[in-house]
């Protein structure tokens, strides 16, 4: 395993973190008051379905966020071993096992709590990202697949530096700032190597580099960060900033945005 399971426990929503694969991660959201759950992108199924018998719960959904095999490529094994009715949720009808298509704004639940589709297109065409919010509206998470990453950001294989400016700075950046960012893949350290070169003198991007450094000694994910932190440390995100700019040659957020993942493509760390 490249990471160790951990639990994020809050008042109402609990996270387990499940590793898979090289580097990718699996969710399990669970609503605390009715212990029903729904898992994201389940590419083990082995795994969760172990964890919701280990805890006693309720597996009502699968949130899928984008077709890629490493995010949907257990759907199909997961419905037939646990429950061939398991709704499956996601943006594209590429996605194995794919029964509710969703879109910008839609909404459901996960026992109490509330799920608002946001359409993140550009690493894939039809790329979800799910926000969950508590009922006293308190507590916030995001799942944000191969859109938003720690320190980074994904490829744009089917879209734009337009599409991944209105992703990452209009819709992600609109969420409340202590919103926790769960993403797609273990990649803080290779992103964070790739945002210091941006902004060598940002000191929240080598004080973060040292915290994923201690944690990944252990083991231990670095996932969540919260959009608040991504903004200070993510370059993807800072595309206002002059020194992201002049670093990127441009003058321009959307320039800003395709100069730097063109960079990163071939960035080694
Ligand atoms: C790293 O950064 O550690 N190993 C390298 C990058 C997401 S997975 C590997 C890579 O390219 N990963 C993809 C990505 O977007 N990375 C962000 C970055 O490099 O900055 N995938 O598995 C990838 O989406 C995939 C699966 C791709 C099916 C295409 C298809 Br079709
Ligand atoms: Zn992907």
């Amino acid at each position: 395993m490249h990471s160790s399971v951990v639990d994020i426990k809050s008042s109402c929503i609990n996270v387990k973190v499940l590793p898979a694969l090289e580097d990718n991660y699996m969710y399990l959201i669970i609503d605390k008051a009715t212990k029903n759950a729904a898992v994201v992108d389940p590419v083990d199924p082995d795994v969760v379905i172990a964890a919701v018998q280990a805890e006693d719960l309720k597996l009502t959904k699968i949130l899928t966020t984008h077709h890629h095999w490493d995010h949907a490529g257990g759907n199909q094994k997961l419905l037939k071993q646990f429950d061939k009715s398991l709704p499956v949720y996601g943006g594209d009808d590429r996605i194995e096992g794919l029964t509710h298509k969703v879109t910008q704004d839609e909404r459901f639940q996960i026992g109490n709590l509330e799920v608002t589709c946001m359409a993140t297109p550009c690493h894939t065409k039809g790329h979800i990202c799910y926000y969950v919010r508590s009922p006293n509206g308190d507590e916030h998470a995001v799942f944000t697949g191969d859109t938003l990453f720690q320190g980074g950001c994904g490829r744009f294989f089917e879209g734009t530096p337009d599409q991944m400016y209105s992703a990452l700075c209009q819709k992600l950046s609109s969420l409340p700032d202590e919103t926790k960012v769960y993403c797609g893949h273990e990649y803080t350290l290779q992103n964070l190597a790739y945002a210091r070169h941006v902004e060598p003198l940002n000191a929240c991007v080598s004080e973060r580099i040292e915290w994923a450094k201690l944690q990944r000694a252990t083991k231990s994910p670095t996932v969540p960060s919260t959009i608040a932190q991504e903004k200070t440390w993510n370059p993807f995100m800072r595309v206002h900033e002059f020194d992201v700019q002049k670093h990127a040659k441009a003058k321009d957020p959307i320039k800003t945005m395709g100069s730097l993942r063109k960079e990163k493509d071939n960035f080694k760390a």
